[in-house]
């Protein structure tokens, strides 16, 4: 018997079926619409829906990701300079979905009382939100995971909310670089337990990875919606 061919790292992050690239497609084909912005824990949005949210570090492509998915090109603001978010930004899709625009971490001329009032802000969110499914977080294709990640990736495994990593910019990438690229994000998560495995490899530039971000999303607000809770594990 023949050995079966070697797997494609790339192939390590979820595959979807047409019909759930076609559930992702339908999920994000309302018209999305601009919530709230919450720069402090008291005026956040009601709950309601699932909620999924969007993290990395500042300028990693965050909002231009929110754009991409949902097919507004200005719906969240973009910019070249970095901490262009500095508060929670809610959509809504009208379909109980939201997104979560969260503010960017870790660039260097932030003041260390920003970096504080970022830091509780984020950890109560993740910590207090039940609705909150899945945090994306985001890496530069170019720059890898950085140790301004590691506060997030612990506090998401301290509140056991989970997280899968999606990198972003791979036009920036040859293509050789994109395999080496995603198995290192995958091993820097492998013993993080509220990581989902699997990697999902974007651009905002070419749409590549749009509508398989999009089905993810999708079979994450499905388990929500028939599964209850999939959140606390062990509780
Ligand atoms: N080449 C390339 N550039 C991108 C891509 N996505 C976003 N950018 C650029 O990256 C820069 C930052 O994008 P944003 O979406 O504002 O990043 P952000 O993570 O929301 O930044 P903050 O809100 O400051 O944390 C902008 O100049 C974008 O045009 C992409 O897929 N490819
Ligand atoms: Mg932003």
């Amino acid at each position: 018997m023949r050995e079966p061919p070697p797997r494609d790292p790339l192939l390590a992050a979820p595959e979807f079926t047409a019909a759930e690239i076609e559930a992702g497609r339908k999920l994000f084909a309302a018209e999305w619409r601009f919530v709230a912005a919450a720069g402090s824990l008291g005026v956040l949005p009601v709950l309601e829906g699932v909620e999924v949210a969007f993290a990395g570090r500042s300028n990693v492509g965050k909002s231009s990701l929110v754009n991409a998915l949902t097919g507004r090109r200005a719906l969240a603001r973009i910019s070249r300079t970095p901490g262009r978010t500095q508060e929670l930004i809610f959509f809504s899709s009208g379909q109980s979905l939201r997104l979560v625009d969260l503010p960017g971490y870790g660039y260097a001329a932030a003041p260390k009382h920003k970096i504080a009032a970022w830091t509780g802000l984020i950890q109560a969110y993740i910590a207090g939100r039940a609705n909150l499914a899945r945090v994306y977080i985001l890496v530069d294709a170019r720059h890898r995971l950085k140790n301004a990640d590691a506060p997030l990736l612990d506090m998401l495994d301290e509140a056991a909310v989970s997280y899968q990593l999606v990198l972003t910019k791979i036009d920036q990438l040859d293509k050789a670089e994109l395999a080496p690229a995603t198995a290192a994000l995958q091993r820097a998560i492998e013993r993080r337990p509220a990581a989902f495995p699997g990697i999902v490899a974007t651009s905002t530039r070419t749409g590549a990875g749009i509508p398989e971000l999009r089905a993810a999303i999708a079979r994450v607000k499905a388990e929500r919606d028939h599964g209850g809770s999939q959140r606390r594990r062990g509780g």
